[in-house]
């Protein structure tokens, strides 16, 4: 499967993603390309909308205390439901879909979620820290929002400003 992400601001990214109903080989197929292209774009976490497929599916790899992503510790999550969001937490997030971008977003400390393995099983999954961070990211992208759309106003403006000049700066790179 030939995947490639999408990035802001494709309006593709406000779709909201339905629900997975079939977990079959082409729901496998899909999570399993998603993998090496977020390892390859350096990411921890991916939902399916970055890859254009509008399917509540997104997928997450923490670094380990070394720094390094492996298999093990990748999390596929279908159809997830967050059941507690507890406490306050700052983190300073980036998105695939807005590369070179990062600034500071509120989220939930702790959350429980809900979700179903490619299988179509059950699970259920308590966090904190950058875990919890990252799937409560993942989840709005299944709502069509993205990071950049929790900034204060002024941030709003800061990052308009900032991408529209990185975009200029791409496409002169690119036509010299
Ligand atoms: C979401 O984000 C996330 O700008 C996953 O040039 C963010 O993997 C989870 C990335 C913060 C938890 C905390 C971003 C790669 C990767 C870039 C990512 C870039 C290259 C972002
Ligand atoms: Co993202």
């Amino acid at each position: 499967m030939e995947l490639k992400i999408v990035e802001y601001p494709d309006k593709k990214l406000k779709e909201k993603s339905v629900e997975v109903k079939c977990f079959d080989a082409l729901l496998h197929k899909l999570l399993d390309a998603m993998y090496p292209l977020m390892l390859e774009t350096n990411g921890i976490g991916l939902a399916a909308i970055q890859v254009a497929h509008a399917k509540r599916v997104l997928i997450l790899n923490i670094p380990n205390e070394d720094g390094e992503q492996s298999k093990e510790n990748l999390i596929e999550m279908i159809n997830p439901v967050l059941t507690k969001k507890e406490g306050d937490a700052v983190y300073q997030e980036g998105c695939l879909s807005v590369p070179g971008f990062y600034e500071d977003v509120n989220r939930f400390d702790t959350v429980c979620v809900n979700y179903q393995d490619r299988h179509g099983n059950t699970k259920i999954l308590e966090t904190d820290g950058l875990l919890s961070i990252a799937i409560q990211h993942e989840m709005d992208h299944l709502e069509g929002i993205l990071f950049i759309d929790k900034l204060s106003y002024a941030r709003r403006k800061k990052f308009e400003k900032e991408y529209k000049r990185m975009l200029k700066e791409k496409k002169e790179n690119k036509n010299s």
